[in-house]
């Protein structure tokens, strides 16, 4: 094998208010979860680290929908995240909160090392002030009308109709989404500006160095922002949920008292707090993950998000790492996805457009939506769902191709060798053609997950499958059989070691089928890793004469009548 290597996984974190839904599932969990799942079965040492994202504005407006507190609101939301991960198996090392203490503490250290380096000024600026809420109102605590395309509900920070980035003071009949009050003024606040014009050549060169390691998808959008030049960012808002603002010794900041870090500053820094607090519950080494001092030059960070989230994670957060001056790792590999949609249209969490994790988990099991969505992952383009694309996949890969493979070869070395693996005969050339398929593909399978393919890998890994059917056809057991007991057994042998070998390299996308296959053939646990390619002895791994038996149906098929049924309920087909 080779050296095992120390690999640092995240996914960007899932916004708190409500569950995701399965865009938001295929465009970062889940692939990384697959990826984690990869490198661990090869032998490496990963972490996998996630957490929910709970400040800001999107947060106290869900909550005071609720009428729950917001603290409360984040505690439910939290749980109901966490259970909806547990449901789809994402294997996270460790699930965390940005709201907990030490991302709290984490924020504040960052931004005193960034105001050390000299990268944050106090500057005031005009913020729109609801008179009778007696506040102001940052982001999404204001609507309006879009200047751009005079849409009446645009949000403070962003039209939702023509998708252009907003300020509050720009919207034209503004009023509070808070209490509907129209008596807004414009008043001045001060607040915390990142300098980030101060390190645009410094990202320019990080971005030219790390970007050959990223698809040119993150790349030209570092390079959009890079090329329209880095503005000073405010990080504070006026608000009370989220990280207070402190001074060096970690009082409050004088002025400060009534405004918190902006969400966006503290929610990256959450990937190094959830390790830490990881770290402390499991008496394992942040520092080897995330100091470049203390052992992180020889870890290899990963990170997983949808295409909108890019830009925070090339260059905003960057910013605050390289800006500290301190010795953070960033990030060297980096997935971006597009979006999945939803019938010609976004899947939308306002709207409530699309199926949502705990629905589907409602609907059938982990198994069937992760091999859909990862087999259609949005990577190139945007990915279309279809509920009859889904059924397809379903019956046609997993019913049809693995699992009647499994169910043909263990149900006949049930009846008609004691249900042990045969011991006798000699492989030919049915074999001979079979093994070279394997080294041929497995080599290709692997250099499509380190390549974080996740299209070619899901289709590669059923180009196996399918090769396991045809290598049935062409050796025929139960044909032989009748003349050549021998010659049946070598391929019974040969096909149950194909069925091991097919759920080993099925256990990343689908876990829970993949196990159950592999206790059917009483494979331990140690011999579940990744197979090498150029293992010569595959067909023939398992001990002959070992004990096996057939698992109970791996897949049900998906009835047109459900298609229907589910069609109807989740709107499908119409936009
Ligand atoms: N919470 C993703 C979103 O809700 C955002 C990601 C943060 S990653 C640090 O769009
Ligand atoms: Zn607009």
């Amino acid at each position: 094998m080779t050296q095992p290597r120390r690999i640092l996984i995240t996914s960007a974190l899932p916004y708190i208010n409500g569950v995701k839904h399965l865009g938001n599932l295929a465009g970062s969990m889940l692939p990384a979860d697959v990826y984690a799942r990869v490198m661990r079965l090869k032998g490496h040492e990963v972490t996998y680290i996630c957490a929910t994202d709970e400040h800001g504005t999107p947060a106290e407006l869900a909550a005071q929908a609720a009428g729950m507190s917001v603290q409360a609101y984040c505690d439910e939301q939290y749980d109901i995240q966490r259970a909806a991960g547990e449901g789809f198996r994402l294997s996270y090392d460790w699930f965390g909160r940005t709201s907990r203490p030490a991302n709290h503490k984490l924020t504040q250290h960052f931004a005193q090392a960034l105001e050390k380096a000299g990268l944050i000024k106090a500057q005031t600026s005009k913020q729109v002030y609801a008179v009778d809420d007696g506040r102001f109102l940052p982001d999404r605590y204001v609507e309006g009308t879009c200047p751009h395309c005079g849409f009446e509900k645009a949000r403070g920070d962003q039209c939702d109709n023509c998708g252009t980035l907003l300020d509050p003071v720009d919207l034209i009949n503004p009023y509070s989404a808070v209490s509907g009050s129209r008596n807004i003024e414009v008043r001045d606040t001060e607040h915390l500006y990142l300098q980030q014009t101060g390190m645009q050549d410094t990202i320019r060169a990080w971005v030219n160095e790390k970007g050959k390691a990223w698809p040119s998808l993150a790349v030209s959008i570092a390079n959009k922002w890079l090329d329209e030049g880095l503005i000073a960012r405010s990080i504070t808002r006026d608000l009370s949920w989220g990280v207070k603002v402190t001074s060096a010794d970690g009082s409050p900041r004088p002025g400060y008292e009534n405004k918190v870090f902006y969400v966006w500053f503290d929610a990256p820094i959450g990937y190094i707090s959830a390790t830490q607090e990881w770290a402390e519950a499991t008496g394992n080494d942040w520092e080897k993950l995330w100091k470049r001092d203390k052992g992180a030059d020889q870890t290899e960070y990963v990170q997983f998000m949808g295409k909108d989230n890019v830009a925070f994670h090339t260059v905003s957060f960057p910013v605050t790492l390289l800006g500290s001056a301190e010795p953070w790792k960033t990030v060297d590999k980096l997935k971006a996805f597009n979006w999945v949609t939803w019938y010609g249209g976004k899947f939308s969490t306002s709207n409530k457009r699309g199926v949502f994790m705990d629905q589907a988990l409602g609907l059938l099991p982990a198994d069937y939506w992760r091999w859909y969505l990862i087999a259609n992952a949005p990577e190139g383009s945007d990915a279309a769902f279809t509920w009859e694309g889904f059924q397809s996949a379903v019956n046609s890969d997993l019913a049809n191709v693995l699992g009647n493979f499994v169910n043909r070869i263990t149900k006949y070395c049930a009846s008609k060798f004691d249900g042990k693996v045969p011991e006798t005969g000699e492989p030919g050339e049915a074999e001979a053609w079979m093994a070279n398929e394997l080294a041929v593909r497995l080599k290709a399978l692997d250099e499509h997950y380190e390549a974080m393919e996740f299209r070619k890998a899901a289709a590669e890994t059923r180009a196996i499958w399918a090769a396991g059917n045809e290598y049935l056809t062409k050796a025929e057991p139960w044909v032989k059989y009748k003349s050549d007991v021998n010659g049946a057994a070598v391929g019974v042998r040969a096909g149950i070691n194909l069925a091991a070998i097919f759920a080993i390299i099925a256990q990343p996308i689908i876990p829970d089928a993949a196990a159950k296959v592999l206790d059917a053939l009483g494979i331990p646990a140690g011999n579940r890793r990744w197979p090498a390619w150029d293992d010569t002895a595959l067909l023939d791994a398992i001990p002959r004469g070992a004990p096996i038996t057939p698992p109970d149906v791996l897949f049900q098929k998906i009835e047109d009548t459900q298609v229907a049924e589910w069609t109807e309920r989740f709107g499908g087909g119409q936009g």
